[in-house]
């Protein structure tokens, strides 16, 4: 097992408390580097090469699996290497892996995508419109595909106790954003069984440790000046290949 820390590369989104909780949850020695995303540090050069998409999360094993160091991007694809590296949380048998890989790409394909979408038009995109109604149709069909994926969720705990069968990976892909709901919009007493669910998740001591990695350094988006606001608005949206040095 590891001796020297993993390097977490994130800023505290739910998209790097996945991370943070599968790295409690496997008791995997870590170390928090923080990627400023608002002030655009996730496009330095440095950035760029662990994770050429310029997005947050990244990780950096110094003792990869042939012994010299590793960078993974991609959130789905870091809690697959982790699991596979600890030997925890990814089923034990090709039919329970497959279970754990549906629900991981289920997450990574729409429920974190679909999500983001719904934040983005409830909270950011109506300071970025001088007409309300051109962002009308974007946020409603956001906010009923999340709404959708919710009930999916709903429904299949309803049958099994997590989404893939045993607890793994796909529920701590899933988690933060679900936590998030009412950030995104949703209303969690729409949906009982996934409620219990959070609740189940949330009473885990390394579920509670994972989501607070990072909490120093939360924005508190009401608390921002139309200039910070402007600063991070330039870093964040409407980025296109020009952005990519
Ligand atoms: N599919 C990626 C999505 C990651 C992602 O969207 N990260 C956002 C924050 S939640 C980010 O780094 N944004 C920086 C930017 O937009 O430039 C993953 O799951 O790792």
């Amino acid at each position: 097992m590891t001796d020297k820390p993993i390097e977490l590369y994130i800023w505290p989104t739910p998209n790097a408390w996945k991370v943070s909780i599968a790295l409690e949850e496997m008791e995997l020695p870590y170390v928090v580097k923080y990627v400023h995303i608002g002030k655009g540090e996730q496009f330095t050069p440095e950035f760029l090469k662990i994770s050429p998409n310029n997005r947050m999360p990244a990780i950096i094993d110094p003792e990869g699996p042939d012994g010299a160091p590793i960078s993974v991007f991609e959130s789905g694809a870091i809690l697959q290497y982790l699991a596979r590296k600890s030997g925890k949380f990814y089923g034990n048998n090709e039919r329970e892996r497959v279970a754990v890989e549906e629900w991981l790409m289920w997450q990574m394909g729409g429920l974190g995508p679909m999500s983001g979408q719904a934040s983005h038009f409830r909270n950011y995109a109506p300071a970025l419109v001088d007409d309300p109604k051109l962002i009308e149709y974007g946020r409603n069909r956001y906010f009923n595909e999340t709404n959708r994926l919710f009930g999916v969720m709903n429904k299949r705990l309803a049958e099994v106790p997590y989404l893939a069968g045993d607890y793994s990976i796909a529920d701590m892909a899933c988690f933060p954003w679900v936590r998030a709901f009412e950030f995104i919009g949703q209303d969690l007493d729409d949906f009982p069984v996934l409620k219990a669910w959070v609740d189940k998740l949330s009473a885990r001591e390394a579920v509670a440790r994972g989501m607070e990695v990072g909490r120093e350094m939360r924005v508190d988006q009401t608390k921002l000046s139309d200039e910070q606001k402007k600063e991070q608005a330039k870093a964040l949206f409407n980025q296109s290949a020009k952005d990519l040095k």
